[in-house]
């Protein structure tokens, strides 16, 4: 196997996300990168409408580019929202989009509380979605979805994770999901369990 195919690039710009992507892969000892530390810049227009395609999309661009630079690694990629039962599941994959990519999320996460006033509890209830793509150096493609459920709160509450974290209140915890440590909340939350999902199909493909 070329040393190339055991490097993982990440295709995702948001910190937030690359941050808790690194501590969940890291038992599986390989380089991990980011678009930016492997030097790639590319806009990628995220027109799928599942979050498995939005997903697939960003995988499949990077690995074209890694390719058509004479490069190897595994491609991987995340999308994921916040769907709001109450909303018809919006955000869902326009969450990044949601009000404009520039807004604050102090902003957007007061818009959704305010679109849920006078809503009481068990009509709030809201999910985060995450869809793992790979992309490996041979073709071959994979994507593992998970989730987790829990409730819209009435304010932003902590201060951890990032994006609508501070509203997503998990009535089994007692807190909000910024109110978890960063190891807690990747043990259950839809990222850490689509991941761990992801890392066994990367341990059977390259035979770890
Ligand atoms: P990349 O496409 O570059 O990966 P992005 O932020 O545009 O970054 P998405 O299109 O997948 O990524 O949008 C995901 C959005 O969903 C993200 O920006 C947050 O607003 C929200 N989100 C996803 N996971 C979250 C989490 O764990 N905590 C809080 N918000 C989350």
């Amino acid at each position: 196997m070329n040393k190339d195919d055991t490097r993982i690039i990440f295709a995702t710009g948001n910190s937030g996300k690359m941050r808790e992507i690194r501590m969940i892969m890291a038992d599986l000892g390989l380089e991990i990168c980011s678009m930016k530390e492997a030097g790639i810049e590319l806009e990628i227009v995220e027109n799928g409408t599942s979050f498995e395609e939005n997903a697939m999309i960003k995988a499949a661009a990077i690995a074209r580019e890694v390719k058509r630079r004479g490069g190897h690694a595994v491609v991987l990629a995340d999308d994921s929202g916040l769907e709001v039962d109450y909303l018809n599941k919006e955000p869902g994959i326009y969450s990044a989009r949601y009000m404009g990519e520039d807004t604050s999320y102090t902003v957007k996460n007061a818009n959704i509380i305010s679109r849920l006033a006078g809503v009481p509890d068990e009509k709030r209830t809201a999910r985060f979605v995450c869809v793992i793509a790979a992309v490996f150096t041979d073709g071959a493609s994979y994507s593992r979805r998970a989730v987790i459920e829990g409730r819209i709160g009435y304010e932003e509450k902590g201060e951890n994770g990032f994006g609508y974290d501070p509203i997503f209140y998990l009535p089994e915890y007692g807190c909000s999901s910024a109110e978890l440590s960063s190891e807690e909340k990747n043990r259950i939350s839809h990222r850490g369990k689509a991941l761990e999902a992801m890392k066994e199909v990367i341990r059977e493909e390259m035979g770890l």
